[in-house]
């Protein structure tokens, strides 16, 4: 079912004509409201009216993180204080969070787009949602949760932890869409088989994973060891939250995204230069429906490509490829550019190993080195030494055949490395600090 035919299926043209307009009326909107855009178009020497048609976008100066750090808490806010009816925040691991509100109207916004999304997931009124994503700052949890509300499924406002109660909630409730990050999926996966609940048993027809990058290979692996599709979700508090785009159920091949309230370009990250569609580069998204909290041109850092091509579920918005990693998640291990996704994707096509690893990057006389640590099931943990030390080099030269990278492989003891309850922490860097 599409949730929003007219939209979701509108020729190209009518699309665009709707995107300009609305994307002229954000541009007035924040010139007049927020010191810090109409500084940066005065800078530029732009006024909102030089805006005459979507290739003119290329004039508009990007926003970046470090200008709402700038601008914390609320300096880019667009609407007065008491339109604003909810405050989300980045969780700020990296620096100071950043800040997004929403009027009463973005938050209506906010539950249509991520209805439409849960229904290219293939979910209805009829479905009973599982939503084991963080409720509080973090925008998943309530995200998703109006979302489902709007739809008319039945919402387990669950939130992330307490992974035992979930197993048991998921094996009386009886839900049939799950809705968490893809890490911490695995780990309620493992703690139900340890509990005697097989996911094979359980009524889930469909999971929607985001929130962190995960690849096509972890896809398979959940896909065959839950016995459910799995489903790409991607979003940002910045930009909203889940919902900007999804797979559809028809083809799990990129994420549609909501062309009529986000326009999406790909940027090469180096020059800024606008790239056309099929090139890959990081994401640049300009919000034109919201009050709250509108971006222009916000550098995502998150690396994709776009594809216009029609899609057989009768969608006419753009597909992002999913997201290979962010520009600052990026490793450069002697030289030589490595994404996080592309290590699982490795590890992922070997018999054994389980998906749980962590990348520990350090640097000895001035040279990178890379460890990637990752756990072995109880099946191979009870074989010879040797036979465990062939099964590194094996993974050592994969890694190095497909990447180009040499990596010193240590395979962990079952259940050792830390599962997490959100988003996954795969990387510890050891160069940074
Ligand atoms: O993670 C919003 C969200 C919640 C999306 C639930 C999907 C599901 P933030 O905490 O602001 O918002 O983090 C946004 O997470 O820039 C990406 O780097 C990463 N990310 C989000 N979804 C995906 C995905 C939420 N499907 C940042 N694949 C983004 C890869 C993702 N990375």
């Amino acid at each position: 079912m599409i949730f929003n035919i007219e939209y979701e299926t509108m020729p190209r043209e009518a699309l665009e004509s709707i995107q300009l307009k609305r994307l002229q009326t954000v541009l007035s909107h924040v010139y007049a409201t927020v010191p810090f855009y109409k500084k940066k178009l005065d800078d530029a020497g732009i006024l909102p009216g030089d805006i005459k048609s979507l290739k003119d976008m290329e004039k508009l100066p990007f926003t970046t993180k470090q200008d709402l750090r700038d601008n914390y808490p609320f300096g880019m806010f667009a609407v007065p204080m008491a339109n604003v009816v909810r405050i989300h925040a980045s969780s700020g691991t990296t620096g100071q969070p950043t800040v997004v509100g929403y009027t009463a109207r973005d938050i209506d916004t906010w539950a249509e787009l991520m209805a439409r999304a849960l229904s290219a997931a293939g979910a209805t009124r009829g479905d009973i949602i599982h939503n084991a994503y963080g409720y509080g700052l973090f925008t998943g949890g309530l995200g998703v949760h109006y979302g489902a509300e709007k739809l008319g499924a039945s919402v387990i406002p669950v939130s992330g932890g307490n992974t035992k109660r979930q197993a048991i909630i998921m094996r009386d409730f009886k839900p049939t869409i799950l809705t968490a990050t893809p890490s911490y999926t695995l780990h309620l996966a493992e703690a139900a088989e340890e509990m005697g609940i097989s996911f094979k048993d359980l009524h889930f027809k469909a999971g929607i994973f985001g929130a962190e990058p995960w690849s096509e290979d972890m896809r398979e692996e959940i896909e065959k060891k839950l016995n459910m599709d799995a489903i790409d979700i991607y979003g940002l508090s910045e930009v909203m939250g889940p919902g900007v785009s999804i797979e559809c159920l028809e083809a799990k091949k990129g994420l549609h995204i909501f062309e009529d309230h986000f326009i999406p370009e790909i940027i090469n990250p180096n020059t800024g230069t606008a790239l056309p569609y099929g090139d890959t580069g990081e994401l640049v998204f300009t919000t034109i429906t919201k009050e709250a909290f509108p971006v222009i041109r916000y550098r995502t850092r998150d690396i994709t490509t776009l594809n216009p091509e029609p899609c057989v579920c009768g969608r006419t918005h753009v597909r992002m490829n999913k997201v290979s990693g962010r520009t600052d998640d990026m490793l450069i291990i002697r030289g030589v550019n490595v994404f996080p996704s592309q290590i699982e994707s490795v590890l992922m096509q070997v018999e054994g190993v389980e998906p749980h690893y962590q990348l520990i990057v350090d640097r000895q006389d001035n040279l990178d080195t890379l460890t990637v640590r990752v756990e072995i099931g109880e099946n191979l943990f009870s074989d010879e030494v040797k036979q465990l030390q062939q099964l590194e080099s094996k993974i050592s030269k994969d890694i190095k055949e497909t990447l180009g990278v040499s990596a010193k492989v240590k395979l962990a003891e079952p259940k050792s490395i830390a599962r997490s309850e959100g988003k996954a922490m795969r990387v510890i860097d050891n160069r940074k600090i």
